[in-house]
């Protein structure tokens, strides 16, 4: 059995790492294997959403794989960490917008990983942390940038600095989790949103993502004017013609992505 699965339901491909032996925890074979998946969701013109998930209830992913990177010296470590670095960004930067079901433990590479994607949906039982501390390491996979754009610095050192896990609840008060939902609903409910997004405009959303993603890290002024070079964009596609049309002719749009 392959340590990731994809499957595609509609417009909604769902990507799970299933190792729930190890709680889905991430080695090489995993990453490799989320490289290709990421590849092959993208290359798909059928799909318009993704959904990462973990197998089982017990854990999306409980982190890097503590026991192989057990043999890893310095060279090793580097190499590991600028693996995930890269395949993690593979959803930052795809035309997908990319959303985190989390059940169970989210913790250390794990929570690297769904903080990878646009947001994370979280169960009430889930659990988050960075607990790197308590092995004698630190955030590997991106965390340390990603979380404090999450969370704050200050939020964001304190879950680093204790190794503290925070419930489900707590990761929606500090902007970790954007929904929280029923143990055992978490996963469904985000498919049903990916398949909404997925009846919209796929341009659309994809340019969306792209200048709210790049305005993250642009001033102000770049940002805006990023912004209006992608809104005028729009203009040129068929989706843009379509939906104004539509709302005009008091019809449901029909996009076709061109
Ligand atoms: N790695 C490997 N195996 C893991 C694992 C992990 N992260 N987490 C759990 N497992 C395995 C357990 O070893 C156990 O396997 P067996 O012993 O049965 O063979 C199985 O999954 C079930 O786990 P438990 O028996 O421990 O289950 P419990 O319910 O008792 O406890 C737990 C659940 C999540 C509290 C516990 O498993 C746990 O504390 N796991 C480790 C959590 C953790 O510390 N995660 C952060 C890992 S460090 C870097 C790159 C990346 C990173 C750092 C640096 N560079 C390259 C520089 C990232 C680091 C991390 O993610």
């Amino acid at each position: 059995m392959s340590v990731v699965l994809t499957s595609i339901e509609g417009a909604v491909a769902t990507v799970t790492v299933n190792r729930p032996e190890a709680l889905n925890a991430i080695n090489t074979d995993v990453l490799n294997a989320l490289e290709q998946a990421f590849a092959e969701v993208e290359a798909n013109p059928q799909v318009r959403a993704g959904v990462l998930t973990g197998a089982g209830t017990k854990a999306f992913v409980a982190g890097a794989d503590i026991k192989a990177m057990q043999a890893f010296g310095a060279e090793e470590a580097r190499a590991f960490s600028a693996h995930g670095h890269r395949v993690f960004a593979l959803m930052e930067q795809s035309r997908l917008v990319w959303i985190a079901a989390v059940e169970g433990f989210c913790l250390g590479g794990g929570c690297e990983l769904a903080m990878a994607a646009d947001w994370i949906n979280a169960s009430a039982k889930s659990k988050f942390g960075q607990p790197e501390v308590n092995l004698g390491l630190i955030p590997g996979f991106g965390g340390t940038i990603r979380l404090v754009r999450r969370v704050g610095q200050a939020k964001a050192l304190e879950l680093c600095a204790t190794a503290e896990m925070v419930r489900g609840e707590e990761a929606l008060r500090i902007g970790l989790a954007n929904a929280l939902y029923e143990p055992g609903e978490v996963l469904v409910k985000t498919q049903e949103q990916a398949a909404l997004i997925a009846s919209k405009g796929s341009l659309a959303v994809a340019n969306a993502k792209r200048v709210i993603r790049a305005g993250a890290d642009l001033p102000a002024e770049r940002g805006n004017a990023f912004e209006q070079q992608a809104f005028g964009i729009q203009f040129g596609t068929a989706d843009g013609q379509e939906g104004m049309a539509a709302f005009v002719e008091k019809r449901r749009a029909g996009f076709t992505g061109k």
